[in-house]
C-alpha cells in the first residue's frame, strides 16, 4: 500500500516535470523556408518551405504577403500536353497533422515586383488562414548577388 502510493507520487512528479519540460507547440509551423532571388534585371522570384499543420483541426492558406514583394501568390506547377505549366491557387488546405511542402517542381511562391535593394540574408513572408490566423515566417535568401 505505502509502495503503491510512493509510485503514485513519483508519477504525478514525472508528469508534472514533463509538463513544465514540454513548451507548447505551435499549431502552425514554417520549415525549410527559403527564397531563390531574382536573376540579374528581374524582380520575380520563387520561395519554398513545409507548412506544418500540429493542430487537431485543418487550416487553409488564403492570403500572402511581404514587405520585399508588391504581391505575392501561390502557384502549382501541373503537365499539359508535354508542357510543364504553373497556375494560381486562392487557397490552400492543410490537413490536421499533416504537412505541405513547397519545392522546385511543385508548390511554390511566387514573388512579384521584388524590391531587390530590400532584400538581405533573409526576407519576410506572412501568411494568411480562412480564421484569421496570421503567421509570419523568415525565408532564407539564396543566390543574392552582391
Ligand atoms: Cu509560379
Amino acid at each position: 500500500m505505502r509502495r503503491r502510493d510512493l509510485l503514485k507520487r513519483i508519477g504525478t512528479g514525472f508528469a508534472a516535470l514533463l509538463l513544465i519540460g514540454c513548451t507548447p507547440t505551435p499549431a502552425l509551423e514554417v520549415t525549410d523556408a527559403w527564397l531563390r532571388a531574382p536573376l540579374p534585371g528581374k524582380t520575380v522570384a520563387a520561395g519554398y518551405f513545409t507548412l506544418h499543420n500540429h493542430a487537431n483541426r485543418a487550416f487553409t492558406l488564403v492570403g500572402l504577403s511581404s514587405p520585399v514583394a508588391a504581391r505575392v501568390e501561390l502557384h502549382t506547377h501541373y503537365l499539359q500536353g508535354d508542357m510543364m505549366r504553373m497556375r494560381k491557387l486562392d487557397r490552400l488546405e492543410v490537413a490536421s497533422r499533416h504537412r505541405i511542402v513547397l519545392a522546385p517542381g511543385g508548390h511554390h511562391l511566387m514573388l512579384f515586383d521584388v524590391d531587390v535593394g530590400l532584400l538581405t540574408d533573409t526576407a519576410q513572408v506572412t501568411l494568411e488562414f480562412a480564421d484569421g490566423t496570421v503567421l509570419s515566417a523568415q525565408l532564407y535568401v539564396r543566390n543574392l548577388r552582391p
